[in-house]
């Protein structure tokens, strides 16, 4: 082969890995002259695909690449993948890289955030989840009531709820002027109390907010959701048992407490159908802070006490045609939403695992009315 031949070959393959080699290059810049762009503008949701064509590209990339790759990770709340870029990052720069203490701390700050995830919050201050495992159970019950028939099997995908109802505290992160109010001179405004005189669409809108907030996608339960996880795998007709005065333990309702303040409120008349007051003292007239009581199997309290709650569906007259896959009934009139549980002010008629309720969107919150929320479920 003569030097001549030899060197158009080399220029061949010179050519050869330009004419392959430019164009990825230039992608590869392009890419990150948007993420400059956007990162700039605190804009991170595109990004991690875009660093990840780029480290696909095998492109030259700058020093910082893998700091850059895990600061928008963690903006992103991939927490995991964020430790090992910034890891990378902190190994590779050392001490004398340009984001050395910027990488460690957001390393630590990753750390942090999926030990309080593994906890179940997934933000200091956000409510606490439990995880709510799949099944099926039978939902409503064939009494007298016709709004809880006709009793139905029911699948529910697995989902994280709130251990307890929303706080005043938690609440008020979002709207920080709310009034829960008073009752009989009492507060039902301390911290720890449940949030109360929201709206339906007060609770949709604070879900938004943690939702935007987190990045996780919060929500109202479904009532299908709310009655599965209030029994716990429980068939008994309260989540204390079957009978009426055993409810203390579990659940803050209208009581013997109620009757030593409002003892003119008794129907002793009615018990024969209705149980108003259980015979025992739980030792709240009004809201208490939540978490008081003893949880039921599933670590949660309150479920059918202390306050009612609204969940996502449209009140319906029966459960005919209502769905069985777990998913909120939304359709057909829906001026009425529904509320489930019992409350420091109503009965233990109403705090009966099946039992339904019903506020009117138009006519606003009520003092003993709040909410809970669920989370569709994510790895942990
Ligand atoms: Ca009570
Ligand atoms: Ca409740």
């Amino acid at each position: 082969m003569t030097m001549r031949t030899l060197t158009l070959t080399f220029l061949l393959i010179l050519f050869s890995i330009l004419a392959y080699a430019l164009p990825t290059q230039a992608e590869a810049d392009m890419l990150m002259q948007e993420i400059g762009q956007s990162m700039q503008a605190n804009q991170f949701s595109d990004l991690p695909e875009k660093f990840e064509r780029i480290a696909a590209l095998k492109a030259r990339v700058p020093a910082n690449f893998e700091y850059h790759w895990g600061r928008t990770l963690f903006e992103v709340k991939r927490y995991d993948a964020a430790m090992a870029h910034l890891d990378t990052y902190i190994t590779r720069a050392g001490s004398e890289g340009k984001y050395y203490a910027d990488a460690l701390g957001l390393y630590t700050k990753a750390k942090n955030a999926i030990a309080l995830q593994r906890q179940g919050f997934d933000c200091p201050g956000c409510p606490e989840m439990i995880q709510i495992p799949a099944g099926s159970f039978e939902m409503g019950s064939n009494n007298e009531l016709r709004d809880e028939a006709p009793k139905h099997r029911v699948t529910v995908k697995t989902f994280a709820m709130s251990k307890t109802e929303i706080t005043n505290r938690q609440f008020r992160q979002f709207r920080p002027g709310h009034d829960s109010g008073t009752y009989e001179g009492r507060s039902l405004n301390d911290d720890d109390q449940p949030v109360v005189n929201v709206r339906w669409d007060d609770a949709q809108a604070y879900v938004q907010w943690l939702t935007s907030k987190t990045g996780q996608p919060y929500r109202l339960p479904s009532e299908a959701e709310w009655e599965y996880a209030a029994r716990g795998g429980s068939t008994s007709t309260w989540i204390w048992g079957n009978n009426p005065h055993g409810s203390c333990p579990y659940d803050n309702i209208a009581d013997q407490t109620v009757l030593a303040i409002h003892p003119e409120w008794d129907s002793p008349d009615d018990e024969s159908t209705t149980v108003y007051f259980p015979k025992c003292s739980d030792g709240y007239f009004v809201a208490a802070p939540v978490g008081r009581l003893r949880a039921n199997a599933y670590g949660l309290h309150d479920m059918t006490g202390n306050v009612r709650e609204w969940v996502e569906d449209c009140y319906h007259l029966d459960y005919d045609g209502a769905p069985t896959d777990g998913t909120a009934w939304v359709g057909g009139n829906c001026d009425r939403h529904v509320l489930r549980g019992s409350s420091w002010f109503r009965s233990a008629q109403e705090a009966r695992l099946s039992a339904r309720g019903y506020g009117y969107q138009a006519k606003g919150g009520q003092f003993h009315a709040g909410f809970r929320i669920v989370r569709t479920a994510k790895p942990l």
